[in-house]
């Protein structure tokens, strides 16, 4: 059957935005990338990701060098319209939406009869809404799904993105979708769009529903590991071994505890809660608390660093990992990053970091006098070891390598436990 959508206009190419349009352009819909930033406008025109996702720099190559993926930094008409844009937390944990209503802005003028724009950023509830309100002010030759939800020129819908960083070619074909249109006719444009490129179900609704769903999907996680966290300080107390514990309690069937660790970040999941606790505080309680326990691990975590540090004066201090998590080179809201900043600051040039996922340090680490180490070096200098990130390599360190170190491993991955099966 010949798709009803011949082009894609793909506003954002980030983490989510480019990956989206590499998998669309690869599909035979004609994309164009949109992007404020013209060091990504550049790159991506020349066929390079400017991020690092697995696989991703081999299929941006081949969708640029084949003509199906172009980059600009000014909006044109297209059938589809995916705003994948930034929506941070500002002052007072408050979402700040302002990229999405940028974006509106600047797409309304290439908006024809039959278009379909799509939302994937994550937002607060009622953004779609608020998006085709704006729009329809700054385009009143066009029928809106909110004033003529009958029959709309222009079909609106909210589609969250839900792929894990590191899989997300992967995800963004295999996971199911939730669509929610501002109608239901909306919501059944951007489905038949959706099927194009997605392997899972696209599953209907409203785009209020849409919006909850996908910060409640974060929220559910925040709210599992600050469980696993609240609990380690708990095992912790005792002097009971956390990681014990949990595989233990895991071996019950109907329980199944996520792992502790230095904190939780990401640009999702210590960020999406808050956009359910500042519109609803008062019913989001737990999922406060969640995030105030996840936040908080870290101070602890730190404290711990500095505890380990002061019985061990004179050794240099080797920390493992970066990254917000394993195998990534993503730094963002990353709890190892915080960690290691303060401890750099206070012990500057005794600190080796190791992150086989960088070239070079952060500025504000190599400036206090922080280096960049590979895994031997650090195992050979330093007394101190501190896991900061579970990466894959760092697992493979042997017993007998990290003999006579003095250790502290935020994420359990050099466990040692006293339990034995009969
Ligand atoms: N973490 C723990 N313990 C765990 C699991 C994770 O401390 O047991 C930490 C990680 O180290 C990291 C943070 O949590 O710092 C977040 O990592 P993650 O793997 O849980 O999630 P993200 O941020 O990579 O991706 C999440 C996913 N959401 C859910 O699993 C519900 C992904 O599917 C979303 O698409 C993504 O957020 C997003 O973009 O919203």
């Amino acid at each position: 059957m010949k798709s009803e959508f011949s082009s894609a206009l793909v506003a954002g190419l980030g983490y989510i935005g480019l990956p989206t349009a590499a998998i669309i352009a690869s599909r035979g819909i004609r994309v164009t990338g949109y992007d404020i930033n013209e060091d990504v406008v550049e790159q991506v025109s020349s066929g390079n990701a400017h991020i690092y996702e697995t696989d991703l720099d081999g299929l941006v190559q081949k969708v640029v060098s084949s003509g199906m993926l172009t980059a600009t930094n000014k909006p044109c008409p297209a059938d589809v319209f995916i705003i994948a844009v930034p929506t941070p937390i500002g002052e007072d944990h408050a979402p700040v939406t302002d990229y999405v209503f940028d974006t509106a802005k600047a797409i309304a003028p290439v908006l024809h009869e039959g278009a379909t724009i799509i939302l994937e950023s994550t937002s607060p509830v009622g953004t779609t809404e608020e998006l085709s309100t704006l729009l329809e002010g700054l385009r009143p030759d066009l029928k809106f799904p909110t004033n003529f939800p009958e029959e709309p020129d222009v079909a609106i819908a909210y589609c969250p993105e839900r792929v894990l960083p590191g899989r997300i070619l992967t995800e963004v074909v295999e996971n199911d979708r939730c669509i929610g249109g501002i109608t239901p006719r909306c919501a059944r444009k951007a489905q038949s769009f959706y099927k194009t490129f997605v392997r899972g179900k696209c599953i209907t609704t409203n785009a209020r529903a849409a919006e909850l769903v996908k910060l409640t999907e974060n929220s559910f996680r925040d709210t599992n590991i600050a469980f696993a966290n609240e609990l380690s300080l708990i095992c912790d107390r005792f002097d009971v071994n956390a990681w014990e514990v949990i595989e233990l309690a895991n071996r019950h069937p109907r329980v199944n505890i996520l792992n502790p660790g230095p904190g939780v970040g990401g640009h999702c999941i210590a960020v999406d809660p808050w956009f359910i606790v500042h519109s609803a505080p008062e019913q989001a309680r737990l999922i406060r608390t969640a995030r105030e326990v996840n936040d908080e691990k870290i101070e602890f975590t730190i404290e711990r660093c500095l505890k380990l540090i002061e019985g061990n004066a004179d050794q240099k201090i080797a920390l493992f990992g970066l990254a917000f998590k394993a195998d990534i080179d993503d730094l963002r809201e990353s709890p190892a990053m915080e960690i290691a900043s303060r401890l750099v600051t206070q012990y500057r040039d005794r600190v080796r970091i190791v992150e086989p996922y960088l070239h070079d340090l952060p500025e504000q680490l190599r400036n206090h006098g922080a280096k960049l180490a590979g895994l031997d070096e650090a195992l050979r200098e330093c007394g101190i070891l501190i896991v900061l990130v579970d990466h894959d390599v760092f697992k493979l360190i042997e017993p007998q390598e990290r003999m006579g170190h003095a250790i502290y491993d935020t994420r359990g991955i050099w466990r040692d436990y006293n339990t034995h099966a009969a």
